[in-house]
């Protein structure tokens, strides 16, 4: 009985939570996991930066400005890129289901079709979908509904959630979590940019994401999460004057 509750209340039993006997239920049921199920295999630690890589990581991270001046003619390799995304690819995700989609554009034409698109969205963004005081919020970081930076950025990396998955037998796919694994993914894609020394900027296109995924013939279940452009700044770029709070304005300790 006490099993029962256990198991119905997903409450610790003397110390050991119920997952072995959540597991059986399932067996019984004929379920089957989505991943295979494997024996475990020994842990690895990967490499690290040490001496100090901590410190040597927040130096590099610290130094990531959103950019929206980019160099029309300055081109960094793909292999950056792709490597980026692999960095972002590691990101943890709910069980392990990867939801995430990253389109790289770098067809002048396909570029300037998104452009299209957002500064199409993005003026009724300006003008009535955004309250008067978000626009007077935006002031210090002067942006505008005109996206110079979406046909000037060599490369547009526009990334999708995954809502769902198919299995192999055609069964949909429970993606857990996948708006944050997704955004997760995001995060390491902005540190790994960094530290290729490009130069970036997160967008999140209001009202776009529909049209984006048409013209970029995504299924139905990816969603747009962020755009980003993505390559080198402009000769004499400006950024705003922002400082970023102190750790102990972010960290309280217990
Ligand atoms: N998406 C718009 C508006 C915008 C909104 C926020 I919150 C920002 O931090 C910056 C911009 C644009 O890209 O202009």
């Amino acid at each position: 009985f006490k099993n029962w509750i256990a198991q119905k209340k997903h409450i610790e039993l003397d110390g050991q939570d119920d997952i072995a006997v959540e597991s059986t239920e399932a067996e019984n049921s004929g379920l089957q996991p989505a991943l295979d199920e494997k024996p475990h295999v020994t842990y690895h630690p990967g490499e690290s930066l040490n001496p100090q890589g901590a410190r040597r990581f927040y130096d590099l991270v610290r130094g990531r400005r959103s950019i929206r001046s980019f160099n029309p003619t300055k081109k960094p390799d793909i292999s950056l890129i792709e490597d980026c995304i692999r960095a972002a690819g590691t990101a943890p995700s709910g069980a392990h289901t990867e939801p995430w989609t990253f389109c790289v554009v770098e067809d002048g034409e396909m570029k300037q079709s998104i452009r299209e698109i957002v500064e199409h969205e993005e003026r009724i963004n300006y003008s009535t979908r955004m309250n008067a005081q978000w626009v007077t919020d935006l002031r210090p970081l002067q942006t505008k509904p005109i996206k110079q930076y979406l046909t000037d950025a060599p490369y547009l990396i526009v990334m999708f959630k995954q809502t769902h998955g198919t299995t192999a037998e055609g069964r949909r796919k429970m993606h857990y979590y996948n708006e944050i694994s997704t955004s997760i993914a995001a995060g390491i894609l902005l540190c790994a940019l960094q530290a290729a020394g490009l130069c970036s900027l997160v967008t999140t296109p209001l009202n776009c994401g529909s049209a984006l995924r048409n013209l970029l013939q995504r299924p139905i279940n990816e969603k747009l999460l962020v755009l980003l452009p993505v390559g080198y700044a402009a000769d004499g770029c400006l950024v705003p004057d922002l400082k970023r709070k102190n750790l102990t304005d972010i960290m309280v300790k217990y």
